[in-house]
């Protein structure tokens, strides 16, 4: 395998062993190769840039073991109410007028209940109108409700698979993998894009990362964005006491994503905050183009906007333009200042 280029074309019948190979290849070989397949799919230097709402926080009934919003829990979140439109308009102008060209919303639920999915579309609109490009994470979506953000103007779908088949009754019981592939069906089926990504760091092993990456890259279609995180252990969840996952096994797992979906956008998403800067170049190099930006994720941390800023610039790497324009004239001007 090392002194072969893999295709930059996407293919869907990757095998456990050949994923298990990519892996055990010395690392400078695996990111020769993850590099090379980057500069065949993608502007290389330039990393896009989303920024996180969490518009309902807390109270979640379900019971993902490394989440610091569920109630069987006790993290000492205060459980709020959905946000309002206003908040979120307001909240993606900063976003946006700071640089980031999608805005991400999250709501800890099991599913959105009819009167939520009347706000969030509104909200959905919102978004759009300031010309920026618009994602939701709701939970599980039936094939109507995947219709209905369609139809809103939905963007992007995020919804993780969070790691293996084999190791995903570890970390939650209350609903299944199969649900999670079945709510990413309604997603595609709908013409929204699909954000689908994992989390490395709870405790699994090489194989469920491999296995979580396979399970992606063989979808029928690849997701157009595949969130990486690092675990953000958080105190009084059942992860709260886990010890992070190496270094270099998370570039390689960036690495071995970028080869097995070679045009898939990768995020680096929780746990930069944890992250050096030169780790988090290493993963720039494994095919990483994409990253959470923004002082907070949902509930925790992430890096200050102005150390962001150093860090692209010392490595000489730049925002993705906006590609979407807003609808108004004024919000156009703003627009075209903010690209150029
Ligand atoms: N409730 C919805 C759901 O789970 O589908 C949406 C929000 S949920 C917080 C979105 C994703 O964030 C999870 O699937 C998981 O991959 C990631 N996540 C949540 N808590 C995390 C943590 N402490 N560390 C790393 N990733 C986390
Ligand atoms: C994703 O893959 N990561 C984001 C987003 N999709 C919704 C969430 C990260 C959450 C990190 C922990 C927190 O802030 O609560
Ligand atoms: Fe709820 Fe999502 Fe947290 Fe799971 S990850 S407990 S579904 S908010």
């Amino acid at each position: 395998m090392t002194d072969l280029l893999p295709s930059s074309t996407p293919r869907h019948d990757w095998t456990r062993d050949e994923v298990a190979a990519l892996y055990a290849q010395p690392f400078a070989d695996l990111l020769w190769q993850a590099q090379s397949v980057h500069r065949a799919c993608h502007k290389p230097n330039t990393v896009q840039l989303s920024t996180l709402m969490n518009i309902k926080t807390g109270g979640c009934p379900e019971d993902c073991k490394y989440c610091s919003q569920s109630v069987r829990y006790d993290t000492g979140l205060e459980r709020e109410s959905l946000a309002t439109v206003e908040e979120v308009r307001h909240a993606a102008r900063v976003a946006r007028d700071a640089g980031a060209t999608r805005f991400c919303m999250g709501a800890a639920w099991r599913g959105p209940k009819p009167r939520d999915m009347a706000v969030v579309k509104e909200m959905i609109g919102a978004v759009r109108e300031l010309g920026m490009e618009s994602c939701v994470t709701l939970g599980l979506l039936d094939e109507a409700q995947a219709r209905e953000l369609a139809a809103a103007g939905l963007d992007y779908y995020n919804h993780n698979i969070d790691t293996s088949p084999e190791y995903y009754d570890k970390v939650i019981t209350t609903r299944t993998f199969q649900s999670r592939l079945d709510t990413l069906e309604h997603v595609r089926e709908a013409g929204i894009k699909v954000c689908c990504g994992g989390i490395l760091g709870l405790g699994e092993s090489r194989e469920d990362r491999g296995e979580m990456l396979r399970t992606l890259a063989n979808l029928p279609q690849h997701p157009e964005s595949v969130p990486i995180n690092q675990l953000v252990a958080v105190p009084g969840t059942p992860m709260g006491e886990q010890t992070g996952v190496d270094e270099l096994e998370f570039v390689r797992t960036v690495a071995v994503a970028r080869v097995l979906m070679p045009r898939a956008v990768v995020r680096l998403s929780a746990g930069r905050g944890a992250m050096s800067d030169s780790l988090q170049a290493l993963c720039f190099v494994a095919g990483a183009n994409s990253m959470f930006y923004g002082d907070k994720l949902l509930t925790t941390g992430n890096p200050a906007v102005a150390a962001d800023h150093a860090l692209l610039d010392a490595l000489g790497m730049r925002a993705e333009a906006p590609k979407r324009q807003a609808r108004n004239a004024l919000e156009a001007v703003a627009g075209d200042a903010l690209a150029g």
